[in-house]
């Protein structure tokens, strides 16, 4: 019966045109090839180090952090109210960016929105944005990223995949209360639509950008996320723009940066970081600069500069940047305290810096000694917690053809031989967080 027979032989070409539709579709992002401009921008993304993490929205105005509307259990009616006195008339983006710079810091990642949803930048895909629905009216991210491009310093936006506010969050993910939503929302909506339509406006009306940091898909981690279609997007808009996901897991496809939370590279003291680190992609270490991401008064737990500078020399030993992140007052202003330390750790950085900017994680595994860092035929030694005369470290590839301290030149013995390295230091100086010794290798 030839018309079945054409049904079959229809059908089959059917099944045969999705798969290959549906193989093709993975053989893409299987065969993801970042482009020349994205792995000249991850080598840079490398050489910065060390970037200023900001979180910033309406929760600000709370001042407990900014998951203060899931810990409240608040109502969206509830929440809604925020935005119409979220008024930072203190806020100066130049500021902000000359503090950055003060720091010794390369980039910004700040919140263009976080859990809540709200959009700190003028969006036109929904009205629940600081423009429409402010009395400020303004966008700041319009203004911080004139002030870095006017300053030199690379702008990546955070962006929540998480949403606690829009409908179309459905269904909803671990941290769901009942907050008044409907029970029942478009979800693929919510991602090829708001979240697309958002990223289009951050990818086309604030410059050249470093890239999107997207935090929050632990939420649904088993949700079909749309993210090849996001990736293409964001690659397809700006080539060099990074994507840096926080989803805890290890890299996939057209993601550029592997980001660890509050833990340096394959450590997991937080609870819910992934032990596997990419031996390919770049990597880079979040970390608060008191207890809290978010502006919260309750919260007066400031790491000394010392500490700072100790996290940020071990990042850089496990080759990976530190993001130190601050929470700035809901009236645009930053804590003293924050400033006062990021000064420190800025004048800290004028002395030791070549240790750490354009660097890589040198060949001595890291361990409670210090670490290493290198550049071309340099490498770096960072004693961070050694007491004692002499320290061994295991064979090195090159013949070392001198030791000297990086900070006065002085000269310092070594022995190497089959075996490994010795050095001779000399005792740590009062206050002094890194003893670090410049070795010259010939190859
Ligand atoms: O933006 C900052 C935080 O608000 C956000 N990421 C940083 C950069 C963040 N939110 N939560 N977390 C970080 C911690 C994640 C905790 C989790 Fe879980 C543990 C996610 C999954 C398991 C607790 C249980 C929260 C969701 C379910």
């Amino acid at each position: 019966m030839p018309s079945i027979r054409r049904t079959v032989v229809r059908d089959a070409l059917l099944i045969a045109l999705a798969v290959t539709a549906v193989f093709s579709a993975q053989t893409f992002a299987q065969d993801y090839q970042p482009s020349p401009e994205n792995l000249q921008a991850r080598r840079e993304f490398q050489d910065m180090k060390f970037g200023m993490f900001i979180h910033w929205g309406v929760y600000s105005v709370l001042g407990d952090g900014e998951w203060v509307f899931h810990e409240r259990h608040l109502k969206v009616d509830e929440y809604n109210r925020l935005p119409s006195f979220f008024d930072p008339e203190k806020f100066d983006a130049d500021t902000w960016v000359a503090l950055a710079k003060a720091a010794g810091m390369k980039y910004i990642t700040i919140t263009s929105r976080h859990h809540d949803g709200f959009a700190m930048f003028d969006s036109k895909v929904s009205d629940w944005n600081i423009v429409a629905r402010t009395p400020y009216k303004k966008d700041p991210l319009k203004m911080l990223a004139d002030a870095c491009h006017r300053q030199g310093i690379k702008l990546f936006f955070y962006y929540s995949q998480l949403d606690w506010h829009n409908p179309d969050y459905f269904p909803r993910g671990q941290t769901n209360w009942d907050n008044g939503r409907p029970d029942h929302g478009d979800f693929n909506s919510y991602l090829d639509n708001y979240m697309d339509g958002q990223l289009t406006e951050l990818l086309t009306n604030y410059g050249a950008i470093g890239g999107i940091w997207f935090d929050g898909m632990w939420d649904k981690p088993n949700a079909d996320w749309h993210l090849d279609k996001t990736y293409a997007l964001i690659h397809k808009l700006q080539p060099a723009a990074l994507i840096i996901p926080n989803h805890h897991q290890t890299p996939r496809p057209g993601e550029d940066v592997q980001t660890f939370e509050h833990d340096l590279p394959g450590q997991n003291t937080a609870g819910f970081n992934t032990k596997y680190v990419s031996a390919e992609l770049p990597l880079e270490m979040s970390d608060t600069l008191n207890d809290n991401w978010g502006f919260n008064i309750a919260d007066s737990k400031y790491k000394s500069a010392a500490e700072v500078e100790r996290r940020l020399v071990r990042a850089a030993g496990s080759n990976a940047n530190l993001l130190m992140n601050i929470g700035p007052y809901p009236n645009g202003e930053i804590d003293p305290q924050f400033v006062t330390r990021l000064h420190a750790v800025g004048e800290w950085l004028t002395k030791y810096g070549d240790s750490i900017y354009g660097t890589r994680g040198g060949p001595v595994p890291p361990g409670d000694w210090g670490v290493t860092t290198q550049k071309e035929n340099k490498i770096y030694v960072h004693v961070l917690n050694w007491g004692s005369p002499l320290l061994a470290l295991p064979p090195i590839a090159g013949k070392i053809s001198s030791a000297h301290m990086l900070l006065g030149g002085e000269s310092v013995d070594v022995t190497q031989n089959a075996d490994g390295v010795i050095l001779k230091l000399r005792p740590q100086s009062k206050d002094e967080v890194d003893r670090v010794i410049l070795l010259t290798v010939a190859h």
